[in-house]
């Protein structure tokens, strides 16, 4: 009976429950509450950028639960972890049926929300809101056709998505950046479907990444949502790149969704091969083949994208794909065999006009812009898996790319779970991006302290990653360390276990005022390639002063300057990419008049207007062009 007392707390559709099942509302109540496994998550399948598919982008309701209390009962026990199972409230979508039922929600009448996009930059009051937000979209299916599969996938959500269709729960989803999808199949009917996502993008230590970083954390549905149907039988996954170790061999593998026994097809008309693969009774069937036509190897200066076709049976998917090696040999780092040097520039995710997080093509379109007027062929897409539209745009632009994972300052180390979390996201990054050939760089964290802990960590996803991809170079941005007198190494055990090393260094802004540089050295004992994976300084976009005036455009420029002729003396170097391309927001910034809440190390500004080092750099970058490519 004192258990039934506490009904009162709950709507009135769920009390009905409780009252008919008072023996195990006892249970649940005792006992310990586990989330329910997502049941119905399945591998993302390779290619949904090119897939047929039905768009659920568009305006959706939401509203925002601050107290969490549709998610968490009174006692803060999430509904869906209930014996009861599956009653978190909004995800049931109801409505009142009657004039005395009771509800303390409503998608009907609520206000909508643009997806993609994050929430913050849509409403005044999102704009620095962490936490749950629940959106809801209804769509319509004609018919449900039996042995066909019916995915839901969603570019990505940050951090934290609880799907539910029709009232069910999909499953939930954890990591801000990466692709995921549910098949639905059995959780829809003809008629009209609901669909209801809850996204909560609290930060938290065990993480990925962790509670402090240097970026705003945009919360909300921020990529694409769609439907993709498939036949029983489906490529699930297929990687199509150039031998690294026999430049004219293509190699790589197709996966279907299920074994199979018979021909599948990989053909590209472009490139006159046609590759037939005998399934027996396999999901997964490698190959390689040698190109005996001459064919344009992908690069910055001719980036060639071939167009392949793949097919089996009922289904049939086609890319685009360029074929190029990237390779490293001694302290040379080698496309096509050749050397290389990547004038880079590092980018967040995000569009400083707007203050939000790219989502459109357009978005993308713009920081390319920018970078290719800064004579760039290389960017470091910091801090996290960017959107698709990169990899998409970089491969037919012919920039180069180095993506990396939010591991980044301080990680929960030991803790076996941000692990495994941190391994996911590497592997769903590279399943999304293994056959683009602007991906030059997986890179497994940024400014991680040197400790024992975290070599474990960074040495098993180190080994990961070579066994998911081995046709790309491994690199972490480190720390550098100072000998004394100027004179700067990395002594960074990881630096072993990397390709090329690489290190942010910030001497002028962090380490003294931009004259430190002129006496700089850095040399390194092994021989690998070395590439400045950051160096910055803060300007205000119109501020001018002196070289020595802190958040002018002149001590920036002046930085730039020095930091340029310092980089010219490290003997390895390979390529750098300063920090950043483009003012971003960050709370960690705080300087009235000046910051704002903005990280203003950029070259471009808030508004998009270039800063004097934007010219220094644009300057130096066309030499080294002229250099390496010739005039
Ligand atoms: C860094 C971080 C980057 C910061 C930057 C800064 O080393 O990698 O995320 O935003 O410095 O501006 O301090």
């Amino acid at each position: 009976m004192k258990l039934y007392s506490i009904h009162r707390h709950f709507p009135a559709h769920l009390c009905k429950v409780y009252k008919r099942n008072l023996s195990i509302t006892v249970v649940v109540m005792a006992m310990t509450y586990l989330p329910t496994a997502a049941q119905y998550e399945v591998a993302v399948p390779q290619n949904v950028f090119n897939r047929k598919k039905t768009s659920l982008n568009g305006d959706w309701n939401y509203f925002v639960d601050r107290y969490e209390a549709f998610y968490y009962d009174f006692v803060r026990v999430p509904f869906d972890s209930s014996s009861l199972g599956k009653r978190d409230f909004a995800a049931l979508d109801g409505k009142a049926k009657n004039k005395t039922e009771r509800y303390e929600y409503s998608f009907e009448g609520s206000e909508k929300i643009r997806v993609p996009g994050d929430w913050n930059s849509q409403a005044k009051e999102l704009l620095y809101y962490e936490g749950s937000i629940w959106y809801r979209k209804g769509f319509d299916l004609k018919e449900i056709r039996q042995n066909q599969k019916l995915l839901l996938h969603f570019g990505a959500a940050n951090y934290r998505a609880d799907v539910y269709v029709n009232g069910e729960k999909a499953g939930v989803h954890i990591g801000g950046f990466t692709p995921f999808a549910f098949d639905i199949s059995t959780l829809v009917k003809a008629g009209e479907n609901s669909l209801v996502v809850r996204v909560d993008n609290k930060r938290a230590k065990e993480a990925v990444p962790t509670d402090v970083t240097d970026w705003w954390n945009y919360g909300g549905i921020t990529r694409d949502v769609s439907l993709l149907e498939f036949p029983k039988v489906f490529i699930q996954d297929y990687h199509v790149q150039l031998n690294p170790e026999k430049s004219d061999e293509l190699y790589g593998y197709v996966e279907l969704s299920e074994s199979y026994s018979g021909p599948v097809y990989l053909r590209s008309k472009d490139l006159k091969v046609t590759i037939t693969l005998d399934f027996k009774n396999q999901k997964k069937v490698f190959f390689n083949k040698k190109l005996t036509r001459s064919f344009i190897r992908w690069s910055p200066q001719q980036p060639k994208l071939y167009d392949f076709e793949l097919s089996v049976s009922e289904d049939k998917v086609s890319d685009k794909i360029g074929l190029r090696t990237i390779t490293t040999k001694g302290n040379q780092l080698l496309l096509n065999g050749k050397p290389l040097f990547l004038r880079g520039i590092c980018a967040h995710e995000e569009n400083p006009i707007r203050g939000g997080r790219n989502t459109s093509k357009e978005d993308a379109l713009q920081l390319f812009k920018w970078a290719k007027d800064l004579n760039a062929n290389y960017m470091r897409l910091a801090h996290y898996p960017h959107n698709e539209y990169m990899p998409r745009i970089a491969d037919s632009l012919g920039i180069l790319l180095w993506e990396e994972i939010p591991v980044y300052w301080t990680i929960d180390w030991t803790n076996d779970a941000t692990y495994q979390n941190a391994e996911k996201q590497l592997t769903d990054m590279i399943a999304r991006d293994r056959n683009r050939s602007s991906v030059i760089v997986w890179s497994l964290a940024n400014e991680t302290p040197n400790t024992d802990e975290r070599l474990v960590f960074l040495k098993k996803i180190a080994a990961k990653t070579k066994s998911l991809d081995s046709t790309r170079l491994l690199s972490a941005a480190l720390f550098k360390q100072n000998l004394g007198n100027s004179a700067y190494t990395i002594s960074d055990p990881f630096a072993q276990y990397s390709d090329i090393v690489s290190f942010n260094q910030y001497l002028g802004w962090y380490e003294g005022t931009p004259d430190v540089l002129a006496k700089a050295s850095f040399s390194l004992s092994e021989k690998k390639p070395v590439i400045v994976s950051e160096f910055g300084a803060g300007a205000k976009y119109g501020f001018r002063a002196d070289n020595l005036t802190r958040w002018s455009e002149d001590y920036q420029n002046y930085l730039y300057q020095e930091t340029l002729g310092f980089l010219d003396r490290i003997p390895n170097l390979v390529g750098f990419s300063p920090w950043i391309l483009a003012d971003f927001r960050s709370p960690r910034r705080q300087l009235p008049n000046i910051q704002d809440g903005w990280n203003r190390k950029g070259l471009v500004s808030q508004e998009g207007k270039y800063k004097q080092a934007f010219y220094t750099l644009q300057e130096y970058y066309k030499a080294k062009k002229d250099t390496y490519e010739g005039h």
